[in-house]
């Protein structure tokens, strides 16, 4: 029980780990890039059906001098207030790993550029997100697939070793009795 207990923990332990270690790199736009876009919505379009999580990574691509991507509170984000931001990425291309919860603002302080469309808010989930599903899992786990390696080993061992060790004693036992038997016959 208990080794079986260990293993499960170190499964988990390892299962997180992968997980964690998965962490996204974001084009943001894509192709398009970091700049003015066509559609004022391209950028919430972009961010749209994709999963953030703790550790992924934003690429801003955008030429250096043209645009910036500064990092807002939600208010700035929605006025486009460009003034007096002091959390700014002004070299192109800028990379921002994401580290807390929750929800981020970026804009470009550029001109107009904000309020053409080039602001992107996001929600950040933990990257326990993929452990919640794993998590009740461990139960279900073991006859579904971690289980199918791991697990058995660790019980198997003592069972075997604790018959067997069973069984040559009855043996041993047995055969004592009998040589005794043979000897006395
Ligand atoms: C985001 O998460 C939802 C809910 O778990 C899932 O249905 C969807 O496929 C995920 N999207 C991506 C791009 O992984
Ligand atoms: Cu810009």
């Amino acid at each position: 029980m208990g080794s079986t207990l260990v293993a499960f923990v170190v499964l988990g332990a390892a299962s997180l780990l992968l997980h964690s270690s998965k962490a996204a790199v974001y084009e943001v736009g894509d192709s398009t890039g970091w700049q003015a876009p066509s559609s004022t919505s391209f950028y919430s379009d972009w961010a749209s059906g994709k999963n953030f999580t703790v550790g992924d990574t934003l690429t801003f691509t955008f030429s250096t001098g043209v645009h910036d991507v500064a990092t807002v509170s939600k208010s700035d984000y929605d006025n486009c207030n460009i003034a007096s931001q002091s959390n700014v990425l002004t070299t192109g291309p800028a990379t921002i790993t994401l580290t807390a919860t929750g929800n981020q603002y970026y804009l470009c302080t550029f001109s107009n550029h904000c309020t053409r469309g080039q602001k992107l808010a996001i929600t950040v989930a933990a990257s326990s997100t993929p452990s919640p599903p794993s998590t009740p899992s461990p139960p279900g786990t073991p006859p579904t697939t971690p289980s199918s390696s791991p697990p058995p080993p660790p019980s198997p061992p003592p069972p075997p070793s604790a018959s067997s060790s069973l069984v040559a004693t009855f043996t041993l036992v047995f055969m004592s009795i009998a040589i005794s038997f043979m000897y006395y016959f």
